[in-house]
């Protein structure tokens, strides 16, 4: 039985934010984004040089004409775009064997043989995208830039993970305020499948369940610590992609703590430095099951189940 309307005033009665009902209605977060999207703030490294910007907008606008189903255009990437990458990739690589969590290491060299990651090119959203529909169903989506939490989980109902395509400014290649390429593709190079979890319960949920899931997902997906053979490893890709924030986690400067769902669901975070605290999860597997169990405590008056042939989301009642 169907309860939520998708006729948005009905919805608003009912009090169930708007959400998407079937991939294709993704397409209309195509051009919502946050502050960072199109206007750079004043405190970032390329808010004062025009040539980045103009370029940044000249990529962005693949992402704010991209539609369902399309293949995600290729970019030509400048030579001092790849020179930006080499230098994030070349320092990565140099720290993940020591860094990262093995769940990343295993990855990353699939990607290597299948996406054509190299030190000297910026592998394209449109080959990853296949790349990973094939072996994890996930699908890139190219994004202006940063999404409200609700659209950005709201899409990973669907398997659908939105990847901006620019690259971050050549004057701090270690550390970035917000997404970039490199973030996207040396980070998130691990599509679990509990990130769909977090995005199903996300569907229609209260702007406070969306702040604490957010607030989860912040300090697993993108900042996580686990603990692997008594050393502690990162699997976050926050971490995982800036060479900076991935050796200064891990020594004894910021805080840690266990990390515990409930509570790491309403502690304040920053988002333009590295972070002061981290929560260290007792391995990657213990944090996808906790990460799991919480998303189910959420209480929403109605659940639901996605459908992998229609790629629909449908809605049951039975709560
Ligand atoms: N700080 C990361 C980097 O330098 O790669 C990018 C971001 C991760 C999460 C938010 S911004
Ligand atoms: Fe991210």
């Amino acid at each position: 039985v169907q309860i939520v309307s998708s006729d948005t005033s009905e919805a608003a009665e009912l009090h169930v934010p708007w959400f998407p009902r079937k991939k294709a209605d993704l397409d209309t977060f195509a051009d919502k984004v946050l502050e960072m999207g199109e206007e750079l703030t004043s405190d970032h490294p390329g808010a004062k040089d025009t040539a980045y910007r103009a370029r940044r907008a000249e990529i962005t606008r693949i992402a704010k004409t991209h539609r369902h189903g399309q293949p995600i255009p290729r970019i030509d990437y400048t030579k001092e775009e790849v020179e930006t990458w080499a230098t994030v990739f070349r320092n990565l690589v140099k720290l993940f064997p020591t860094h990262a969590c093995r769940e990343h290491q295993y990855v990353f060299p699939l990607l290597v043989e299948n996406c054509r990651y190299r030190e000297d090119n910026i592998p394209q959203l449109e080959d990853i995208s296949r790349f990973l529909k094939d072996c994890t169903g996930f699908t890139l989506r190219p994004v202006m830039g940063l999404l409200t939490s609700r659209d950005f989980l709201n899409g990973l109902a669907f398997r659908v993970f939105h990847s901006t395509q620019y690259i971050r400014h050549h004057s701090k290649p270690l550390y970035t305020p917000e997404p970039d390429i490199c973030h996207e593709l040396l980070g998130h190079a691990n599509f679990a499948d509990f990130s769909q979890e977090i995005g199903l319960a996300s569907l229609g949920a209260s702007d406070n369940d969306i702040e604490k899931l957010a607030t989860i997902y912040w300090f697993t997906v993108e900042f996580g610590l686990c603990r692997q053979d008594g050393e502690i490893r990162a699997y976050g890709a926050g971490l995982l992609s800036s060479f900076g924030e991935l050796e200064y986690a891990l020594t004894d400067k910021p805080e840690k703590k266990p990390f515990e769902p409930s509570k790491t669901a309403v502690q304040k975070y920053i988002v333009t430095e590295y972070q002061k605290l981290y929560f260290v999860a007792d391995s990657f597997k213990d944090a996808q099951q906790k990460i799991r169990d919480y998303a189910k405590t959420l209480t929403r008056s109605f659940s639901v189940r996605y459908n992998p042939y229609t790629e629909t989301v449908e809605v049951l009642d039975d709560k």
